[in-house]
């Protein structure tokens, strides 16, 4: 029997779990899969902790999520095509939940299908070996409740991993003798630590805006994020102003780019995420950085030195669940023989056509129908239903309008379902008012 191995429970590897058991609903034979979860429960990134650093069991904390996140896009641009919101939650909901409610949401659909004991929790995967004469991985993983290494033979292996875990940390001139808090966004867990205090921000990416956008909310004095290639220019309100890149910390005082000066009490590096795969030998390991079109993958997902190892969710993200699924329904099929792939050639002008016209992206409308019609292609090879790619295209532009217009605001907003038609109701409190992130408080109408 053919044996697949899928390293990781977040969205990426659940969707693969999920194709895999759809297949065998409809009747075929699938083969073995077998999921490696070094946390002790499924969602990736959604599953929340407290923990910052080292874990129970001393390995690097994956989380970087914190408390009273909200989705930062229409939910109805991620929802499954397979299970929708309504499905699960038995009701239409708004349109901008928050952690709570996308975890619930994402195991709901896995504890359906029933594929919980697929997974080994408490078990990272340590080392992926290929073996060219027998066409076979050996994964050697670590049960961390015994305190047990082994080694398992398969004939796949689909790294789901994430990408937004291992933190990019840049270094500023005088930050060793800063007399503040000093941070990566990956180690950030509750605004409310950042009450009253001046706080500075590097960073201009979702997390610069996200972060901040909660500082503010939750009571900071001020919040000044600092840029190095160009503002994010949003419509920011009084005490939150955006600076030039931070040059060097005197003691508490910020020196930017532009000669300007400001006191500040925490640093929080909002600078991004490495692809980091600590597992995988050199042949093995996708050497990528943050873009649309990842270096060394073929359709975004098969690795093109080994073509029996598959990645799943490593693009820079726009579509998120929606485009794992129709990633990790493409992968199942080539592991099912039911896709062929190309010739190596055929393999390259593909990327090379893709990755050329990614190159020539200049804003993010561009870049959500760039992915879109990416979905969109990998969508009519397989049978995961299929759904309108141009009706989410719009609704990520009016999310995007909605920003512009107000970026604090921009939550309150309810979007029609791409799934259902359902028009989501409009939420019974305002984004800014809301300080409760609960599922409770969320779901009461
Ligand atoms: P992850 O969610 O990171 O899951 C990877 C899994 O692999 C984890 O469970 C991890 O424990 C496991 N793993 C890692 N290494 C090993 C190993 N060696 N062995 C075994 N298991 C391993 N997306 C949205 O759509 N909306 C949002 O609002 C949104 N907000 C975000 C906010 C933050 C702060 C961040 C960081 C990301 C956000 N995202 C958001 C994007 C996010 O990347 C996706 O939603 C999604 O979680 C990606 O799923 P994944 O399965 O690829 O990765
Ligand atoms: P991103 O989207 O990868 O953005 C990283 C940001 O970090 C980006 O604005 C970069 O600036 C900035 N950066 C990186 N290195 C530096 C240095 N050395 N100095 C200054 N600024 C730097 O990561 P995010 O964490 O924002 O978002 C990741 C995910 O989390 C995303 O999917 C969200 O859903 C949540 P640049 O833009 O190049 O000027």
């Amino acid at each position: 029997m053919i044996r697949v191995a899928v390293i990781g429970a977040g969205p990426s590897g659940l969707a693969q779990l999920r194709a895999f058991q759809s297949a065998a609903r409809k009747g075929a034979e699938i083969p073995k899969v077998v999921c490696f979860e070094k946390q002790s429960d499924w969602g990736g990134l959604w599953n929340y902790t407290w923990r910052t650093g080292l874990d129970e069991y001393g390995e690097p904390v994956h989380g970087s999520m914190y408390r009273y996140l909200w989705s930062n896009g229409p939910k109805e641009c991620l929802e499954f095509a397979d299970y929708s919101f309504e499905e699960h939650f038995g009701k239409p909901i708004a349109s901008y939940p928050p952690r709570a409610v996308l975890w619930d949401y994402i195991k709901g659909r896995v504890e359906k299908a029933k594929v919980r004991d697929w997974v080994r929790f408490n078990t990272p995967v340590r080392m992926v070996r290929y073996d060219e004469t027998a066409k076979t991985f050996t994964v050697t993983a670590h049960d961390r409740v015994n305190d047990r290494m082994y080694d398992e033979v398969f004939d796949y292996v689909v790294v789901a991993s994430g990408h937004f875990s291992t933190p990019n940390v840049p270094r500023f001139e005088g930050v060793e003798s800063f007399n503040g808090r000093v941070l990566h966004a990956h180690d950030f867990r509750d605004a409310l630590e950042f009450k009253d205090k001046n706080v500075l921000i590097v960073g201009r990416s979702y997390s610069a805006e996200d972060i901040g956008s909660q500082c503010w909310k939750y009571g900071a004095k001020s919040v000044t994020a600092s840029y190095r290639s160009k503002p994010m220019g949003f419509k920011w309100p009084e005490n939150f102003e955006e600076r030039p890149l931070l040059e060097k910390l005197v003691n508490k005082t910020a020196h930017f780019r532009d000669g300007s000066t400001k006191e500040v009490d925490a640093l929080i590096l909002c600078t991004g995420y490495q692809h980091h795969f600590p597992f995988l030998p050199d042949d093995l390991r996708l050497k990528t950085a943050n873009r649309l079109w990842t270096d060394d993958l073929y359709k975004g997902v098969v690795f093109e030195p080994n073509n029996r190892l598959f990645y799943i969710g490593m693009q820079d993200q726009f579509y998120t669940f929606n485009m794992f699924d129709a990633q990790a329904w493409w992968a199942r099929d080539v592991i099912m023989g039911r896709i062929a792939l190309p010739t190596a050639d055929e393999m390259k002008t593909h990327f090379d056509a893709w990755r050329a016209r990614e190159e020539q992206l200049e804003d993010a409308e561009q870049m959500i129908w760039f992915q879109g019609d990416y979905v969109q292609e990998l969508l009519t090879e397989t049978d995961y239903p299929s759904f309108d790619i141009e009706g989410t295209n719009r609704t990520f532009m009016d999310w995007e309008h909605h920003k512009a217009e107000n970026v604090m605001g921009f939550r309150d907003n309810s979007h029609r379902s791409l799934m259902t038609g359902t028009m989501s109701p409009v939420h019974h409190s305002k984004w800014v008012d809301a300080m409760d992130d609960s599922m409770e408080s969320y779901l009461r109408s």
